[in-house]
């Protein structure tokens, strides 16, 4: 008898390799089912003819498993792919009666549960979080007059002024269709010749050039609904606002080398980050504010609130503050909730009306149109993600992936044949505003919408030196990604108009100069008065709240200077993570475990707001010999980052390049004594700005 015969002779071999961790269910509640609710009796080994056999096409559960499976993933957004969730409440301060009926902004004792997803835009679902990009801010209120979606970004601005070319700008953002990369990148020809050929996306290119656009968190960035809306209130009086949020924990951005390292060292960077603050009870926080004006103000600003690539700066319109928004509560499933909601600016509710931003009215049709394909079908709102939490009944029926069992023979209106219609409610229904409008039909770009640079350089010219520094790098750096240059002389030719030092600096770093003609702009280009508001180092408070500080050290660190650097940083509000030389368990001075939380060579720096350095007196020297260890202080340094270091680390900075005292962000931590206030006073300044 042959040993494959031998085999197949012995069919009792049931079960699959797991051995010990194979357990059978010990009641109803622990039994796997098929989704039929037939109980599964073998999940390891599919139905097979004998031991050795073909598999039989009647195995049901191998059918049903490997079906599902194949169906597993739906269409990623065509932008917005790669996005993080939470669920949360807002809360409003008081009444906002005067301003608006919208029911969610008149009870200071009401929360209104909130989805929010945050995302960035070109890249697609697995890409980086720290690329350089805008970051949606998208945000589901459920009020109990039916779902209001506040579908932001995180700048105030947009590329373009008209919906008509956003399938174009999206197209020279993402990978060319040719050969499928740059991934997640602006950085290569098609990108720069198309917005150098738009000049309405000046505004909106300072911007993404600047800090805002690689956040440190998603915690720790603003967000803005961009377009100019309406508000309405209970007479029927009509305001034009803006809404805009801010987050309690200030905003911080990364150093663009630090978002490069950080999207290979930890590409799912910002969604740990969200995920654990929020699992550890340190629940993100925003305000949300308007600015509020009459259509008479409106008038008389130099440019046109209907022009998404404009703001309004907040020292000619002030922030009136509406509320606060907690995210207290990660989703349950990352599929079912943050990649099935779906957002849509059309979601709007009674008191909250549009404006006629022809950019926003584009919107207003697309969102519901691309969520048919991506969620395949009409009945996406029957996501528990999407439902509105108040009552909902309507006569729409059928469709793909109905949930719902209607009843009743009648789905028409008017009708006389059942009670309980649902009826139309003039009193609570919603109405659009009646703005009066009368014009010709045609296909123009209005006179007000032609300054395509004053705002640009306004918003430039706000800018701390240190974040000029930035704009100017971060141009030159996507410029030098083109290999045309014709685009990057172009570009050169736009960012005169906008100020001559910044096209300065981006030709002298590309090796060109600026002797190119500039573009001849529309209108004149003006200078607006600065605006403060606009830069984020002149409103960052000092703090470590919400932050993280990386502390290199080895087996037997000295268990209480330990004990009380982490207590003394996490009373700052911020978080220690242990970086040792191996990733298993080592050893304080007194014997007590420590699990570190990386291993050297798997976290650089980058990862920490600042870093701590103190090896034990016998590993002082490995640690300076490790280039790991030298590359990972150099960087620290480089980076700007606070660097808390012990007297045994003195080699190890000394083999960086780092002079103790060099400035005030190189601090001697004394082990003997209990005080690290000189450091954490430092570590609150979040970058010392002056050593670059
Ligand atoms: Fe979007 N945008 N967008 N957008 N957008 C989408 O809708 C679109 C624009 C924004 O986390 C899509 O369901 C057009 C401005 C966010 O699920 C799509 C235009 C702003 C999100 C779409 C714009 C945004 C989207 C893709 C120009 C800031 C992610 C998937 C007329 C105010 C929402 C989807 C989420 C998503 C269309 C411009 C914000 C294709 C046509 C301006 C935050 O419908």
């Amino acid at each position: 008898m042959s040993k494959g015969k031998d085999k197949q002779a012995k069919p009792s071999v049931r079960k699959g390799n797991g051995g010990e961790w194979h357990q059978e269910a010990k009641s109803t509640k622990e039994r796997m089912t098929t989704n039929q609710g037939v109980v599964v009796s073998d999940d390891q080994n599919s139905l097979k003819v004998g031991g050795r056999g073909s598999t039989l096409l009647e195995d049901f559960h191998l059918r049903e498993k490997i079906t599902h499976f194949d169906h597993e993933r739906i269409p990623e957004r065509v932008v917005h792919a790669r996005g993080y969730g939470a669920h949360g409440y807002f809360q409003a301060y008081e009444s906002h009666a005067s301003l608006t009926k919208a029911a969610f902004l008149q009870n200071p004792s009401e929360k209104t549960p909130v989805f929010v997803r945050f995302s960035t835009v070109a890249g697609s679902k697995g890409s980086p979080d720290t690329a350089r990009d805008v970051r949606g801010f998208a945000v589901k209120f459920y009020t109990q007059e039916g779902n209001y979606d506040l579908v932001g970004n995180n700048m105030p601005v947009f590329f373009i002024q008209d919906a008509i070319k956003f399938p174009d700008l999206i197209h020279a953002v993402k990978p060319a269709p040719d050969r499928d990369f740059p991934q997640a990148q602006s950085a290569h020809d098609s990108f720069w010749d198309f917005v150098s050929l738009m000049p309405e996306s000046m505004h909106m290119l300072v911007w993404v050039m600047s800090d805002r656009a690689i956040p440190r968190s998603l915690r720790m960035m603003e967000g803005f609904g961009i377009h100019t809306f309406r508000m309405i209130n209970a007479d029927g009086e009509s305001t034009l606002v803006k809404f805009h949020w801010r987050p309690k924990q200030g905003i911080f951005s990364l150093i663009w080398d630090e978002a490069v390292v950080i999207s290979g060292a930890d590409p799912d960077f910002h969604r740990r980050d969200m995920w654990n603050s929020i699992e550890a009870g340190d629940y993100p926080e925003w305000e949300l504010s308007v600015q509020v004006f009459t259509e008479e103000e409106a008038n008389k600003f130099d440019y046109d609130v209907l022009d998404p690539t404009k703001l309004i700066p907040e020292e000619d319109v002030p922030l009136t503050p509406l509320g606060k928004m907690v995210l207290d509560r990660n989703v349950d499933n990352f599929f079912a909730e943050t990649e099935q909601v779906a957002f849509c600016p059309a979601n709007i509710v009674p008191g909250i009306d549009f404006s006629n931003d022809p950019l926003l009215q584009g919107r207003l049709f697309s969102y519901l149109d691309t969520q048919l394909t991506r969620l395949g079908g009409p009945n996406f709102q029957q996501i528990p993600v999407n439902q509105p939490k108040c009552p909902m009944q309507n006569l729409q029926r059928d469709g793909h992936m109905q949930m719902d069992i209607p009843k009743g023979r009648v789905s028409n209106e008017p009708s006389s044949l059942d009670d309980g219609l649902p009826r139309e409610c003039d009193k609570t229904g919603f109405k659009s505003y009646p703005e009066k409008v009368s014009g010709e039909k045609l296909r123009i770009r209005p006179e007000s919408f032609a300054d395509h640079y004053t705002q640009a350089r306004l918003f430039y010219k706000s800018m701390t030196g240190y974040e000029q520094d930035h704009i100017a790098g971060g141009f030159a750096f996507e410029l030098g990604k083109c290999q045309k240059i014709e685009v990057r002389e172009r570009m050169i030719a736009h960012l005169l108009n906008i100020d001559k030092e910044l096209a300065g600096k981006v030709a002298d770093n590309l090796g060109m100069n600026t002797n190119v003609e500039p573009i001849k702009p529309a209108v004149p280009v003006k200078d607006m008065p600065l605006s403060d508001a606009l830069s984020q180092y002149k409103k960052t408070p000092d703090t470590l709240a919400g932050k993280k500080v990386g502390l290199l050290t080895t087996d037997g660190i000295d268990a209480a200077f330990f004990m009380n650097l982490e207590e003394a940083v996490m009373d700052a509000g911020a978080n220690i993570e242990v970086v040792a030389l191996k990733a298993g368990p080592m050893m304080d001075s007194e014997g007590n475990e420590i699990i570190p939380d990386h291993f050297l060579s798997g976290a650089p720096s980058a990862l920490f707001d600042s870093v701590v350095v103190a090896p034990t007196e016998d590993m002082a020297k490995k640690l300076a010999d490790n280039p790991n260890a030298v590359d990972w202080i150099r960087m620290a340094n480089a980076h700007l980052k606070v660097i808390g270091y012990t007297d045994q680390a003195m080699n190890l900075l000394k083999k960086s390049h780092i002079k103790p005292g060099q400035d005030e962000g190189i601090v001697l931590l004394d082990m003997s004594k209990n005080n690290f206030d000189d450091y954490l006073n430092a570590a609150k300044k979040h970058r010392i700005w002056d050593r670059s």
